[in-house]
């Protein structure tokens, strides 16, 4: 049995089709379903649903012999003992700053001066920041990110961005692009050695997949 990691919302939308032409599909709606574990059309695949950043544990622990994973999860995540070969190019988005308008960020970058940051991806941004010699106090939040600038939480946020519309709409500013993200293929090292067929196979499948995609 193959399991693949998976979870809800675009990750799972964006890889259905690239399932669907890799020759799998899921035997229920995952949305209409509460069940956790999803059976495929192959009797020798299986999906299990888990939070986005839970996907990148799951494969390096062996709970699953790969998984889908947004490329901010693997970098923020340690992601020891995790084969990536490939580059899924879906759920793409960016990972920026942004400030509230009348913030004057370019002088807040200066070599040696001070920014409070408040993020989800701590490691992501401490990098950034220690990168431009920039001191960075970090506050770490779970969700709703663009709040912290507008309340005086932070003077920045590092956040993902896909259309702009969450940053127009809370009149924050996108200042500066950290790196372009997507969706990466992950792998058990020890899977694929027990179970090397299978797993080459349905990595050239996802492979076939990724160039049949539209750009
Ligand atoms: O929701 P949960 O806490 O379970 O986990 P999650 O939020 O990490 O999961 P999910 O499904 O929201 O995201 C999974 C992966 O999708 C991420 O790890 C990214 O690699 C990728 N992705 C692509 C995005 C976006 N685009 C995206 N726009 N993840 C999140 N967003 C959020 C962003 O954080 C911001 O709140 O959407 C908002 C901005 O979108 P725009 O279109 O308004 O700019
Ligand atoms: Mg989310």
């Amino acid at each position: 049995m193959i399991t693949l990691a998976l979870s809800k919302g675009r990750i799972l939308d964006d890889s259905m089709p690239m399932l669907r032409s890799a020759g799998i599909e899921l035997l229920e709606d995952p949305e209409q379903s509460r069940k956790l574990i999803l059976g495929t059309s192959r009797s020798d695949v299986r999906v299990v649903l888990v939070r986005a950043s839970d996907v990148p544990t799951y494969v390096q622990q062996g709970g699953a012999d790969l998984g889908v994973a947004g490329l901010d999860v693997l970098l923020e995540h340690d992601s020891h003992g995790l084969y990536r070969p490939l580059d899924l190019g879906i759920a793409r988005c960016r990972l920026s700053v942004a400030t509230r308008a009348d913030f004057d960020y370019a002088s807040a970058v200066r070599q040696g001066s001070r920014i409070r940051v408040a993020t989800k991806y701590t490691r992501l941004a401490r990098e950034h920041f220690a990168a431009k010699g920039v001191h960075v106090d970090l506050i770490k939040l779970y969700g709703s990110m663009e709040l912290a600038p507008l309340t005086g939480l932070a003077d920045a946020i590092v956040d993902l961005v896909s259309t702009g519309g969450t940053l127009k709409a809370n009149k924050l500013v996108e200042v500066e692009r950290i790196m372009d993200i997507s969706a990466r293929l992950v792998v058990n090292q020890a899977a694929l050695k027990v179970k090397r067929e299978p797993l080459r196979a349905l990595i050239e499948a996802f492979a076939g997949a990724v160039t049949a995609q539209p750009a």
